[in-house]
């Protein structure tokens, strides 16, 4: 018998989706920031093993109040993933208030699938504070599994693991069994580069950046890619480049040996900064970025 299904990762931002789908893979798939708002598309990871696939997906915070065209497109691959699960993670931690997840626990009480509360950042409570939340958590979704984790040491992902094959229906696999993602290297390569600008800049900067892989040519020396960055501002040009170029080269030197850990290979990474302005509301432009709106 061979079971497959796919397990969807929702929450609000910054709870640690993509550090707990990274874990799950094994493989560093979606970029990780302290800044909310890091993901915005949705992004799948794999694990196959002889009797059974599990298909992640990890996608954006759930933003209440989308202040662009680009928040309410990344809000689409949130209601998207209550329709296509066959198990719901809906992950949270300490901070994040109960009333912030009206949305989201609305749409879990309605659904037909399992669900586990993920309790992410268990290495920062304190003692006595988990029992507080999972009293909590049983008022709003008393039919939801509630499994205390922490993400970034590993702690109880096995039994994450363990309960998804327990809840996966029979099925041929959906997937190649050698496959990790159904995404191009041109897509992680562009999200690298972002993760170093969340991580290099502050303020408005990382999120009127979207970074567009133009070109990857691979030879057997050294790959060869191109990657623009584009900001909304020319103002923002100034600071993404900074004085002599100095935070561009820092930003293309961190992404640079973070792409050449990820593909095994050494690489040359040329990047441009282009003003794009109003990108983020305007629904041309964020099509050609690649973010395709699925319903509403
Ligand atoms: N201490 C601690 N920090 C964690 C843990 N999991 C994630 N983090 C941190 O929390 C921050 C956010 O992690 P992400 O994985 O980017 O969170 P996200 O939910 O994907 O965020 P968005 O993409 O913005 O929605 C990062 O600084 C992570 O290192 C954990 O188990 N313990
Ligand atoms: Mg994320």
């Amino acid at each position: 018998m061979h079971k497959a299904g796919f397990v969807n990762i929702v929450g609000l931002p910054n709870v640690g989706k993509s550090t707990l789908m990274n874990a799950l893979v094994g493989e560093r798939l979606s970029i990780i920031s302290p800044k909310a708002q890091t993901t915005r598309h949705r992004i799948i990871g794999i694990v196959n093993e002889p009797g059974y696939q599990i298909v992640f997906s990890d996608t954006p915070g759930y933003v209440n109040q989308p202040g662009y065209a680009l928040h309410r497109t990344m809000n689409t691959y949130v209601h998207q993933s209550f329709e296509d699960a066959d198990v719901l993670f809906l992950i949270t931690d300490k901070y994040q208030k109960i009333d912030e997840q009206a949305f989201l626990i609305s749409q879990l009480v309605q659904t037909k699938v399992a669900v586990v509360v993920v309790f992410n950042k268990l290495d920062l409570c304190r003692e006595g504070e988990l029992e507080e939340w999972q009293v909590r958590w049983k008022q709003e979704l008393p039919m939801a599994n509630f499994v205390p984790i922490s993400a970034k040491d590993g702690t109880n992902i096995d039994k994450l693991i363990e309960f998804v094959v327990k809840n996966l229906p029979e099925s041929e696999a959906y997937y190649d069994k050698d496959s990790l993602t159904d995404r191009h290297i041109r897509y992680f390569v562009s999200e690298i580069v972002r993760e170093k600008i969340f991580l290099n800049y502050q303020k408005e900067i990382p999120y009127s950046c979207q970074v567009v892989c133009e070109e990857y040519r691979e030879a057997d020396d050294m790959d060869r890619i191109r990657c623009t960055i584009f900001v909304e501002r020319e103002s923002q040009k100034n600071i993404v480049i900074g004085k002599g170029g100095s935070s561009l080269n820092k930003v293309g030197t961190e992404a640079r040996l973070a792409i050449e850990e990820f593909v095994g290979k050494k690489v040359f990474l040329g990047l441009f900064v282009k003003v794009k302005p109003n990108w983020r509301n305007n629904d041309q432009t964020l099509r050609s970025f690649g973010f395709e709106k699925t319903n509403d």
